[in-house]
């Protein structure tokens, strides 16, 4: 192939980052395959990351800066686009003061660190603090339930002896986890299943317990109770390591298996099975939902009570459990900046901890901040109005915005309401870092994202488009990068390496860091010193130091019977499938034809009893507003229970079904996972 080239570079399709090889001709990217010597993904790519070029190439790539006039959009170019951005913004500051605006950045941001951290400065450099992003409904709660717990952030490692998949499902959600996980599993080591579907991986599990959605921290509790009142606790690490065992005991005598047996649908007997297979296991590891566990009502205990398992199993630091390994040293793009960002009062642990602040504000609260906080709105790489809480409350509260400015390489839903629409770069066309160091994936290892085409159209970075605007607003002096490449190595210099090192000796990345099994006083970074199953931090901000149970607002037990009535079944939306991530990739061919169209899934029983057969179309509503979908009979699924996927654009997206207002009490997050509905066939 003449002038032809190779670039290694991570696919950034998902927040896997898998290592890749990019062939390139002529300027064009022709071929995407897997790295092999990647530790996270040897070589594979998932049906999304194979069909990346088709994503990057699509024709409905947004080309040129577009500007709503009336009823419809006009291309104008950049310079007018920023000009009137940068004006409309600076008039909104000075009327209204800085916190006026509010930026939010997608799911690509959570691990893309220069979209989230330019946008982060940007706010800050205008003065607001009110960053948001889908932090607030991921795993931002898993990681500060942690640090609550441990001081640190302890990670899954993906080789363990016992792995509880306690609503995950690494077929569809976590490609590269699939993959250790199976090869684990033919080395002998064991799994336990817990989802109200029966998933393909319950085949080769020697437990499987379906659980009602929700009650998760039901079954956790009573597990520990289990392994208390058993003796099956590390006596030895319990006493050196830990802060409040004591007082856990008399705090979980109530939870008995039988309690919990009442609320879970997982028999007292099989409670008290997984508890002692778990705490019997050296190297054993809870791989949570990356967000089920959170998006309901008990979320913060529920990961309270998580980490209290790993921990009075001995499960901490030890291969195969949740093992504290350095994250990587960088520069922050991103900046402190003045100020709380909204939902700081009510929520106050999802924003500071200890004095030590995240740049997140709650984004469950934004709606009801428009037009009287927020007035003008920054979306970088997200979808808010498919992918956020209750479509119907975001969609309202942004048509009362002065200014909608969204950056993405689509238009999406979120884009159709905007001011001005700007086309983004892809991660092939633009510099970043790539590491492996987050939820389920504990490898210590990064890479330089190269940027292997250039933008196409009139597409532009985030560097460069906030670069641009800084500039216009007389804030240039706090984007001081001359290049994306001399931001990205100011990144890198931080943790000692070099962008020309990373480039020409190492493109197929590096361990930054050893992993380590260490155990010592001092590695925990709480008060204490210790690991607190007793939380201070929860006490002192009026919650329950000890894990406790909330069941779900709506649901059985807590909500009322005229309501159950009219909504009878359980909702749980947003289980993934791998061809997709959230709402993007509907318009790449080769994945919609794997799955063309979205099914809400019901048992056959619960089916039967509404007269519903499979494929027929289905309307399913909650008290905020309703889809339509096919149907799909399966026998996996619970009975009383519908799974709805998200990411639908339309009638069929699931946020149309979510409420705003019913969140889980210590960090906010919306319940997403187990809501009630009324089902019929239209
Ligand atoms: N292909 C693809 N992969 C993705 C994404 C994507 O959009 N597409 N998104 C990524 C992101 S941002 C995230 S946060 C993660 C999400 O990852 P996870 O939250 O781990 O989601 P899934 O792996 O789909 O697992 C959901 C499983 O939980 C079960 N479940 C539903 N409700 C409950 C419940 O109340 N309790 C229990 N125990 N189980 C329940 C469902 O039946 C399903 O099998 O996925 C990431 N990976
Ligand atoms: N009902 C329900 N809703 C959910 C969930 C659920 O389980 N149930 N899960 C929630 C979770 S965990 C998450 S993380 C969120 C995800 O929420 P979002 O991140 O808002 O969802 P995406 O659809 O991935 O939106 C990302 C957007 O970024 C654009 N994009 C991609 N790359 C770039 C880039 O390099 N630059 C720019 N500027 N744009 C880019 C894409 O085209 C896309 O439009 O969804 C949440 N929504
Ligand atoms: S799992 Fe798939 S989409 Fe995600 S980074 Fe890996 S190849 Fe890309
Ligand atoms: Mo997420």
């Amino acid at each position: 192939m003449a002038g032809a080239k190779e670039i290694i570079t991570d696919c950034t399709l998902c927040y896997h980052s898998c290592g890749c090889r990019v062939t390139v001709e002529d300027g064009i990217a022709t071929k995407i395959r897997g790295l092999k010597s990647h530790p996270l993904n040897q070589g594979r790519l998932c049906p999304k990351g194979a069909n990346a070029l088709a994503a990057i190439y699509h024709s409905d790539r947004l080309r040129r800066p577009l500007k709503r006039v009336g009823g419809s959009f006009v291309e104008i170019p950049w310079d007018q686009a920023l000009d009137e951005i940068a004006d409309k913004l600076l008039d909104l500051k000075r009327e209204f003061g800085p916190e006026v605006l509010g930026v939010f950045s997608g799911s690509i941001g959570v691990e893309n660190l220069e979209m989230a951290g330019l946008a982060q400065r940007f706010k800050a450099a205008f003065g607001s603090p009110n960053f948001f992003s889908v932090e607030s409904v991921c795993y931002r709660m898993r990681i500060r339930t942690r640090q609550m717990t441990f001081g640190r952030y302890p990670i899954e490692e993906m080789d363990s002896s016992l792995y509880i998949l306690w609503g995950h499902n690494p077929d569809q959600s976590d490609f590269p986890l699939k993959f250790a996980l199976k090869k684990n599993l033919d080395r002998g080591a064991r799994l336990v299943v817990i989802d109200p579907k029966r998933i393909p991986l319950a085949d080769r599990a020697e437990m499987y317990l379906q659980i009602r959605p929700g009650t998760d921290g039901a079954l956790a509790l009573a597990m520990i109770h289990v392994i208390i009142n058993e003796n099956l606790y590390d006596r030895d690490f319990v006493e050196r390591y830990t802060f409040g065992f004591d007082r856990l005991i008399p705090h979980v005598q109530p939870y008995t298996p039988e309690w919990a047996e009442e609320i879970t649908w997982i028999t007292a007997e099989d409670i008290r099975k997984v508890a002692r297979l778990f705490a019997n296991t050296k190297g054993a590891s809870i791989f949570q939902g990356t967000c089920t566990q959170d998006q309901t009502a008990n979320g913060t205990q529920n990961n309270r009570a998580f980490s209290i398992l790993q921990t009075i199993t001995g499960n901490i630091n030890v291969p195969g459990g949740w093992i504290l390994s350095p994250s990587p040293r960088l520069g922050s793009v991103g900046l402190d900046g003045e100020g709380e960002p909204l939902g700081a009062d009510q929520y106050p642990l999802f924003v500071e901890l200890w004095g030590r602040k995240t740049r997140y504000g709650v984004v469950t609260v934004v709606p009801e901040n428009i037009p009287d906080k927020l007035r003008a709105f920054l979306v970088i790489g997200g979808n808010p109005l498919v992918s956020m809480p209750d479509t119907n409350a975001f969609r309202d509260a942004f048509r009362k915005l002065d200014l909608l400015v969204v950056h993405d390489l689509f238009m999406t839903e979120t884009a159709k309401e905007a001011h001005y629409v700007l086309p983004a770069c892809s991660h092939l066309e633009k510099w970043g870092i790539a590491y492996n160091y987050n939820v389920c994936h504990c490898i210590p290892y990064l890479m330089l994202r190269k940027k292997c085409i250039e933008p196409l159209y009139e597409s532009w970075s985030e560097w460069r488009f906030f670069t641009e605007l800084a500039k216009r607003m007389g804030l240039e002096e706090k984007f001081p990068w001359k290049s994306e490449e001399e931001m990205v190595a100011f990144e890198l210099a931080a943790g000692g390496f070099s962008f020309d090192y990373l480039l020409n000796e190492k493109p197929q990345g590096v361990f930054y860091a050893e992993k380590s099994y260490e155990q010592k006083e001092g590695l925990f970074r709480t008060p204490s010193g210790k690991i607190e199953i007793y939380s201070d931090a929860l006490e002192k901000a009026g919650f329950d130091p000890l894990p406790t149970f909330l069941g779900p607002e709506q649901g059985a037990g807590r909500g009322d019977s005229k309501f159950l009535e009219k909504y009878p079944l359980i909702l749980s939306t947003g289980s993934r499938h791998i061809y997709y991530t959230h709402s993007q990739h509907r318009n790449v061919e080769a994945l919609k034809r794997l799955y063309p169209e979205p099914l809400a899934e019901i048992a056959p029983g619960t089916a039967k009893q509404y007269g519903i057969a499979d494929a027929d179309v289905i309307i399913l509503k909650t008290d905020r507003g309703e889809v339509k979908m096919k149907a799909s009979i399966n026998g996996d699924v619970a009975d009383g229970v519908v799974l709805v996927p998200h990411g639908w654009p339309g009638e069929a997206n699931a946020n149309l079904l979510t409420d705003i207002h019913c969140r889980e009490p210590i960090m906010g997050y919306p319940d997403m996972k187990s809501l009630q509905c009324s089902v019929r066939k239209v």
